[in-house]
């Protein structure tokens, strides 16, 4: 049976992505091999966060990198990995990045657009803690070959064709979808390959862990406050790592709700709507698990700026209606 030898425990990462692409006999094959150079970039920045904590070392030897660089700091290191990997893939025309103001053109005559935060969690890089690469995956308005524009770009999260992250934790994993369900690979480090270690995730409808930076309790709004209260009168576990890509993972396995709601600091709320959000929100509804920001489906939101920040709650079902409720 063809399905069972693709998606057993243990397939590697390329063999699962073919044995999909089977699937579709007439598909091109592009958004798989484009999902196989996003594995490649996160082994590559994998490597690169596990040497970090060298790198002060080998600059008190005045090491520099092979480029005769001076050693950067690695959440531009991985969007400049991440960039050179998908332009030699050449399956994507264009990049939106946490780390790059405007749209970053590639091979014009490709066909797919990818957003990306190359290393989310910032305060967790220097500190041995985990991070994450989150990406999703949009086709072009626009025609192949033409200038890119703002259109192909500022799609709803509702038409990703793909979505997932890259979570550089104890071991390695790569997490995503398309539209088919949750796939889970481990980075199985001595083979350096991503092998199927959660096949078909499902989230628990309901959990009992709350993550929020509960440091700003005194700036989030009254409805948010309440929620926050109920979570401890029901006893609830508060857990925040402050790397949204672990928190989401965590909650995903073990039912939970992450919230970043809106504060003094931050009136729109800290997420970036076109890179952050939207692929979780896609892995969340996808698992079973639903992602808002308060009023409306976040995937069903109309992104107007690349940068757009948004509220966002997270997680099992139930909790995220709960957390709705008190608004
Ligand atoms: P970043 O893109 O600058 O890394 O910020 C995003 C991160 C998330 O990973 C995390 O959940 C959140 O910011 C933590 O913010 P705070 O420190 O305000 O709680
Ligand atoms: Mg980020």
């Amino acid at each position: 049976n063809k399905t069972l030898v693709g998606s057993t425990i243990g397939t590697t990462l390329d063999r699962f992505i073919n044995h999909k692409q089977a699937d579709f006999p007439f598909a091109t094959g592009e958004l798989s091999q484009l999902l196989r150079d996003i594995a490649l970039a996160g082994k590559i920045i994998n490597l690169e966060i596990n040497k970090s904590g060298l790198l002060d070392i080998a600059g008190a030897y005045g090491a520099v990198n092979v480029q005769g660089e001076e050693q950067q700091k690695l959440d531009v290191i991985a969007n400049v990995r991440f960039i050179r990997a998908l332009r030699n893939g050449g399956q994507v025309c264009a990049i939106v990045s946490e780390e790059d103001d405007e749209i970053v053109e590639i091979n014009a005559d490709s066909n797919y657009v990818v957003a990306m935060d190359p290393l989310d969690g910032s305060s967790n890089i220097d500190v041995n803690v985990s991070i994450g690469t989150i990406f999703s995956i949009y086709r072009r308005v626009t025609a192949p070959g033409e200038h890119v524009t703002k259109e192909d770009v500022l799609q709803k999260g509702d038409k990703q064709v793909a979505a997932g992250y890259i979570l550089y934790g104890s071991s390695t994993m790569m997490v995503y979808t398309t539209g088919h369900g949750v796939n889970g690979f481990t980075l199985e480090p001595s083979l350096g390959e991503f092998v199927l270690s959660h096949a078909d995730i499902q989230s628990p409808e309901d959990g009992q862990i709350y993550s929020v930076n509960e440091g700003a309790y005194y700036s989030f709004e009254q409805g948010v406050q309440d929620y926050i209260r109920y979570c401890k009168e029901e006893r609830y576990s508060a857990r925040y790592i402050g790397s949204l890509v672990s928190d989401f993972h965590r909650n995903m396995f073990k039912g939970g709700i992450y919230l970043y709601p809106r504060t003094d600091k931050s009136p729109n709320g800290k997420l970036r709507l076109v890179y952050e959000c939207n692929a979780l929100a896609f892995i969340a509804e996808q698992s079973g698990g639903m992602a808002t920001d308060g009023e409306n489906r976040i995937m069903s939101l109309d992104p107007l700026e690349l940068h757009q920040r948004t509220q966002l709650l997270i997680g099992s079902t139930a909790m995220v209606k709960k957390a709705v409720s008190f608004l």
